[in-house]
C-alpha cells in the first residue's frame, strides 16, 4: 500500500484509509491505492467486508483540481478517469461501507456512492460542487445521485453545487445511518451488520428515477432557474442535461453523455476562469512579506463610530461572528435610526429563512448603542464609518488615539481617502489600517484591507485572519485614491457616461454590460450607490483634474437637478415604489441636448464597443495598479471585482479576462481607443510590455512587495 492509502484490518473487516492532506483529494496515487486495496480485500479470504474512511479532518473533497490545469487543451478528453475504479468498488463481492466525516464532495461523493452503504458523522456534508468550478460531476455522479436521492434533489445538487448536511442526506437515502460517537467503530459495526444482506449496487437502483412527464416539468423548471440564477454559465445547464440522461438512458449510456458534457465544460474558458477563482480566493489570503507565524492580536470586542448605512451593516457583520459591538453615533435620533435599520435587516433575514429568531435575538444582544466614547478604552478594535470628509476623520482618529488602549487596532471604512493622512492624526500610525467594507456590508463578501505606510505586520495579519472569521474575502491593497476597486471603477463608469454622451442610449449601455455578465449595468449601479456620492468626491478633487482632459458631465448635471438615483426616486432612470428602473425619456432628451451643446458628435455605438470601452478601461487601470504594486497580484484584482463589483465569475475577473483575450489584442484595442479618444486611454506601460513579451497578468509578479512602500 502507499502512504496515500493504507489498508488495515479489524478482525474480518478491512479498513481502507485515504491519507492525502489537506482534504484527501483524489490526486495521483490515491485511486490507484484504493484499487489495489480493493483487489487485496477480494483476495483475502479472512475479510468479510470493508470500510473506506478519510484520515484527518475530512472524507474526500473531490478530484485534485490542480491536476485539471495540467490537462492540455489539445487532448479534449481526460480519459475514463475514476469510472473503472468506481465500477470495481461497486462490483466488489464483499460489502463496502463508506464512512464519511467532514466533506464528501465531487469525486468524493461519487466514490462514496459506488460503495454499497454510506454512514456519516452528524456534522458531515455531501455535495457535487463541480459547477462552481465550471464543470459537472465526471465520475458517474449525475447517474448515481438521482438513483440514490431522487431526480429532484440530484438535479438541484448537481446544477447548484451546494452541500447537503448529514441528516438530510439520511432522509434522501444518500446515507444509510448517522454514527454518533466514533465513526470508524460505528462503521465497522455497521459493516458487520450487513454481512448477510445483499450488497446493493447504486447503478442498478432505478426505483427513484421517476416518470418522464413529471421529470420533464422538473427539468424545465431547473433550466429556467439556472438561466436566472446562474446567468451565462454553461455548467449548470450541462449538469441538468446529464441528470436528465440518467432518467432516459441505461446507466452506461448515461455515463457516456455525462463524459461528453464533462469534457465540453472542462475544456471551456469558463472552467479555466472558475478554477482560477477557486485558487485565487485562497491565494489572496497569503501576503508574501507577512510570515505565517506573525502574531495575531485579539479581537474580542469592537466599537463602531457611525451608525449610518455602512456602520449598521458592519456592526451586524461583527455581531454575526459573535463579537460584541459598541455602536456609537453623535445623537439619539441617528442612533435610533441606525438600530432600526439593523432590526429591519435582521427581521427580513428571518423572513427569508437565513437566520432563526433565536440567532437574531442573540446577535442584537451583542450590539450595544452608545452616545459617547466612555467604553472605547476596553475594546480591541475600532472601525470608523462616518461621512467621507478628511477633517472629520482626522478629528475622530486623534480622539481614538487618546481614548483607546495600547495595542488596539484603529481602522477606517473610508472608500477613497488616504489611510496615511488619517494615520498622521495619531501617535500610533502602526495601528491604523483601512477596512473597506462594501454596501450592504452585512451581505457583500468583499473586504478591501488597506495597508498604510506604517501599518504593522501584526495589524495586517490580524485583519486578514479576521476577514475569514467575519465570512468575508479579505484582500490586501496599497494606499492610493480609491485603493483598487473604486480606483478602477472610476474609468469604467467614466466610459459608460461618455458612451451615453456620444449617442448610446442609457438602456443600451447597461444592457451591453449586463449581457456581458455584470450583475448590473454601470449607470444603474450609479443610481443604486447614489450619484451624489461620486459628485461630492469629484467636487472635492476637482482641483486635481488635469486641465483640458475630457470629463463626463452627465452625472453632475443629473445631481444638480437633484436626481441622485434610487434614493431620490430618479437618476439615470426613474424608479417605481419597488425600486424597479423605468427608462426616462426626459433624461434621454436632456442628454442629447447637453451633448449637442458640448459639441459631442452623436453616433450609433455597438454593444461590443460598449463592453470594450468599459471593461478594457478596468483592465488598463488594473495594469497601472499592478505595476505600482497597489495590488499584490492580478488575481487580487480579479477577486476584488468578483466579490465587490458584480464581475461575472465565469470570466475570472477583469485581469484574467484580458489574459483570455490575449494581451496583444487587448493592447491593440486600447491603443485604438487612445488614438480615437486621447490620453485617458494611454495604454499602461505594464500592458505594453507584457503584450510585447507575450506575457500574461496572471504570471506577472512584483519584483518587490511595494504595497509595503
Ligand atoms: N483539489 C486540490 N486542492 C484542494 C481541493 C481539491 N479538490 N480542495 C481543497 N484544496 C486545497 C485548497 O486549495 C487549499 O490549499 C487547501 O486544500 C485547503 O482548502 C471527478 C471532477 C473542501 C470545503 O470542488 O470547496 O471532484 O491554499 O482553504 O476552507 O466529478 O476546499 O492551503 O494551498 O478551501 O476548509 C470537486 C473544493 C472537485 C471542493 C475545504 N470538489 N474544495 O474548505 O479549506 S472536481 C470541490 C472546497 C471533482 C469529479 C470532479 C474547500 C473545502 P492551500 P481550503 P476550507
Amino acid at each position: 500500500m502507499s502512504d496515500l492509502v493504507q489498508l488495515t484490518k479489524d478482525k474480518d473487516v478491512a479498513i481502507i484509509t485515504i491519507n492525502n492532506p489537506p482534504v484527501n483529494a483524489l490526486g495521483p496515487g490515491v485511486p490507484e491505492g484504493i484499487s489495489q486495496a480493493i483487489k487485496e480485500i477480494i483476495r483475502d479470504q479472512s475479510v468479510k467486508a470493508a470500510v473506506v474512511i478519510g484520515a484527518g479532518r475530512t472524507f474526500i473533497a473531490g478530484a485534485d483540481i490542480k491536476e485539471f490545469g495540467k490537462i492540455t487543451s489539445g487532448k479534449k478528453d481526460r480519459g475514463a478517469g475514476l469510472l473503472p475504479l468506481l465500477r470495481e468498488i461497486e462490483d466488489c463481492p464483499k460489502p463496502v461501507v463508506m464512512a464519511i466525516h467532514g466533506m464528501a464532495f465531487g469525486g468524493g461523493l461519487e466514490l462514496a456512492m459506488s460503495g454499497h452503504y454510506r454512514v456519516g458523522a452528524p456534522g458531515a456534508q455531501v455535495g457535487q460542487p463541480e459547477v462552481k468550478l465550471g464543470i459537472i460531476p465526471g465520475a458517474g455522479g449525475t447517474q448515481r445521485l438521482p438513483r440514490l436521492a431522487g431526480v429532484a434533489k440530484a438535479v438541484e445538487m448537481c446544477a447548484q453545487g451546494n452541500p447537503v448536511p448529514a441528516r438530510e442526506a439520511l432522509q434522501l437515502g444518500i446515507f444509510d445511518q448517522i454514527i454518533e460517537g466514533d465513526l470508524l467503530t460505528g462503521a465497522v459495526a455497521f459493516a458487520r451488520s450487513v454481512l448477510e444482506k445483499p450488497a446493493p449496487r447504486t447503478r442498478e437502483r432505478n426505483e427513484k428515477l421517476g416518470v418522464s412527464e413529471q421529470n420533464a416539468a422538473l427539468f424545465a423548471a431547473a433550466r429556467q432557474m439556472a438561466r436566472q440564477k446562474q446567468r451565462g454559465m454553461m455548467a449548470p445547464l450541462a449538469a441538468i442535461e446529464a441528470v436528465e440522461a440518467a432518467t432516459r438512458l441505461p446507466f452506461d449510456k448515461g455515463c457516456e453523455v455525462e463524459k461528453k458534457l464533462f469534457n465540453d465544460c472542462l475544456f471551456s474558458d469558463q472552467s479555466k476562469a472558475l478554477m482560477h477563482v477557486f485558487f485565487g480566493e485562497r491565494e489572496v489570503a497569503k501576503v508574501p512579506d507577512i510570515p505565517k507565524e506573525t502574531p495575531i492580536l485579539p479581537v474580542n470586542a469592537v466599537a463602531l463610530v457611525g451608525a449610518g448605512t455602512m456602520g449598521g451593516g458592519i456592526a451586524m457583520v461583527f455581531a454575526n461572528a459573535g463579537i460584541p459591538v459598541l455602536l456609537k453615533d453623535a445623537d439619539q435620533p441617528s442612533l435610533d435610526r441606525g438600530m432600526d435599520v439593523i432590526r429591519k435587516n435582521y427581521a427580513s433575514s428571518v423572513k427569508r429563512g437565513r437566520f432563526t429568531q433565536q440567532f437574531v435575538d442573540e446577535r442584537l444582544q451583542l450590539i450595544q448603542p452608545a452616545l459617547d466614547y466612555d467604553d472605547f478604552g476596553r475594546v480591541d478594535m475600532v472601525v470608523e464609518a462616518v461621512f467621507e470628509g478628511m477633517q472629520l476623520k482626522k478629528e475622530i482618529f486623534s480622539l481614538l488615539d487618546r481614548l483607546c488602549r495600547p495595542g488596539a487596532i484603529l481602522a477606517s471604512n473610508t472608500s477613497t481617502l488616504s489611510i496615511d493622512e488619517i494615520a498622521s492624526s495619531t501617535e500610533r500610525p502602526e495601528a491604523v489600517i483601512g477596512t473597506h467594507f462594501f454596501s450592504p456590508a452585512n451581505v457583500m463578501r468583499l473586504l478591501e484591507i488597506v495597508r498604510g505606510k506604517a501599518s504593522s505586520k501584526e495589524v495586517i495579519a490580524t485583519c486578514m485572519q479576521l476577514s475569514k472569521k467575519l465570512g468575508k474575502v479579505g484582500v490586501l491593497v496599497g494606499n492610493c485614491r480609491g485603493f483598487v476597486g473604486n480606483r478602477m471603477f472610476g474609468p469604467y463608469r467614466r466610459e459608460a457616461q461618455f458612451l451615453a454622451e456620444e449617442g448610446a442610449s442609457i438602456e443600451a449601455v447597461d444592457q451591453a454590460l449586463y449581457d456581458f455578465g455584470m450583475a448590473m449595468g454601470p449607470l444603474a449601479t450609479g443610481d443604486l450607490a447614489g450619484l451624489d456620492v461620486g459628485w461630492r468626491i469629484r467636487k472635492e478633487y476637482r482641483h486635481l483634474e488635469k486641465p483640458g482632459t475630457r470629463q463626463p458631465f452627465s452625472e453632475d448635471r443629473l445631481c444638480e437637478m437633484g436626481r441622485y438615483g434610487q434614493k431620490t426616486g430618479a437618476g439615470w432612470y426613474k424608479y417605481d415604489e419597488n425600486r424597479r428602473p423605468i427608462p426616462d425619456p426626459e433624461v434621454a432628451a436632456l442628454l442629447r441636448k447637453w451633448a449637442t451643446e458640448a459639441g459631442i458628435p452623436q453616433r450609433t455605438i455597438s454593444p461590443q464597443e460598449i463592453v470594450d470601452r468599459c471593461v478594457l478601461a478596468l483592465v488598463n487601470e488594473g495594469a497601472r495598479i499592478l505595476e505600482e504594486g497597489i495590488a499584490l497580484r492580478a488575481v487580487d484584482i480579479d477577486i476584488i471585482y468578483l466579490n465587490g463589483y458584480g464581475f461575472p465569475a465565469y470570466r475570472g475577473g477583469p485581469m484574467w479576462y484580458a489574459d483570455t483575450l490575449g494581451l496583444h489584442k487587448v493592447c491593440d484595442r486600447i491603443s485604438e481607443f487612445h488614438r480615437q479618444h486621447g490620453e485617458l486611454w494611454e495604454p499602461a506601460p505594464l500592458l505594453i510590455r507584457l503584450a510585447q513579451e507575450g506575457g500574461t497578468f496572471a504570471e506577472f509578479h512584483q519584483s518587490q512587495d511595494v504595497t509595503a512602500a
